[in-house]
């Protein structure tokens, strides 16, 4: 990904916006697996036009699983005979958030990440412990460090009070006793149902009122935020939850020869030339959710890249053929 790599973000984007564009039809039916089914089914058709030699590293699971976006399948143009393409290592989550599509909820995205060839980190669909962070709070924490210590830490590198700080952590009852230490320093929390990714993009992005992620959840939803992070300045910090020895060798399995140590974004997404891409499916405070108008449809994007360096929040307008004539309204 050289001289094209920004022209691929463009391609990439264009696979988001496709991928968001047609689960977001599914928001609220109640299904989650068919709002997962189209959102992968569109990315997928999408990503064959793209002009890479293209592998999947994360995405929906184990080939004998998942029929498409399965981790090692080649995908782009690469994929049907093209030759002398780069060579690109893909992560996708073609619909983060899958209940809150289905349910009409907030902060449901579609989600791409890529590198040249070995810059992402092949991640077992496992848990994974996270704090994410921004920028200004990033040399602050230290995963295995007492809540109370990192939240003291962060309050003091954002110049206010723990009280003023704002915690993401997904609802789930394995977080009983973190949300209990949280509470007691006084700071502010945001349970949420799911997506943690978005919420760690929220993270950060000073102004968006999110000011930590904590908990766990998936792994390779951790290797996206990682590269969101590359992208952004912000940090995750992060350990694989290896709680069986089949999990153990699962791992070992895809290369992770330290299972047990903490990550970070440089060690979970190490390409040089990374692309993050990202559209909204349901409402939200950083990608407002797809829009239909009759002639067509509005997307709300954000595209990365760490060569050369950008983050650019996109807005499309998608004007279906034969529509216009009357003038668009959105
Ligand atoms: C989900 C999802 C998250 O992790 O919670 C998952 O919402 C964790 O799985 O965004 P559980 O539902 O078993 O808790 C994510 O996919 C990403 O980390």
């Amino acid at each position: 990904m050289t001289t094209t790599n920004e022209e691929l973000a463009y391609d990439f984007l264009d696979v988001v916006e496709q991928a968001a564009i047609a689960c977001a039809h599914t928001m609220g039916l109640g299904d989650r697996h068919r709002s997962d089914r189209v959102a992968v089914e569109a990315m997928r058709a999408r990503l064959d036009h793209v002009p890479i030699d293209g592998r999947i590293v994360i995405g929906e699971g184990e080939r004998d699983k998942a029929p498409m976006l399965y981790i090692g399948e080649r995908v782009g143009q690469g994929a049907n005979g093209a030759e002398g393409l780069p060579e690109i290592d893909i992560a996708v989550d073609p619909l983060e958030g899958t209940n809150l599509c289905a349910t009409g909820a907030p902060r449901a995205i579609a989600v791409l990440a890529a590198s040249e060839r070995g810059g992402l980190l092949h991640a077992p669909d496992i848990y994974m412990q996270k704090l994410v962070v921004g920028a200004q709070s990033k040399n602050a924490v230290n995963l295995d460090a007492p809540v109370a210590h990192n939240l003291k830490q962060i309050a003091r590198c954002l110049d206010r009070g723990v009280e003023d700080l704002v915690v993401v952590v997904l609802d789930r009852k394995r977080h009983e006793s973190l949300i209990d230490e949280i509470r007691e320093t006084g700071a502010r929390i945001r349970l949420i149902g799911d997506g943690d990714l978005t919420a760690a993009i929220g993270a950060a992005v000073v102004g968006s009122g999110i000011h930590a992620v904590m908990g766990s959840g998936g792994a390779p939803e951790g290797v996206l935020a990682a590269a969101a992070m590359r992208c952004l300045g912000g940090e995750i910090f992060a350990r694989l939850i290896i709680d069986t020895p089949e999990k153990e060798a699962r791992a070992k399995s895809m290369g992770i020869d330290e299972p047990r140590r903490i990550y970070t974004s440089a060690d979970l997404a190490s390409g040089r030339q990374l692309v993050f891409a990202a559209t909204g499916v349901t409402e939200g405070a950083l990608m407002k959710g797809v829009r239909f108008f009759g002639e067509g449809c509005r997307t709300s994007s954000v595209v990365m890249q760490t060569s050369p360096h950008r983050v650019q929040f996109i807005d499309t307008i998608h004007v279906k053929e034969q529509a216009g004539r009357r003038g668009l309204r959105f």
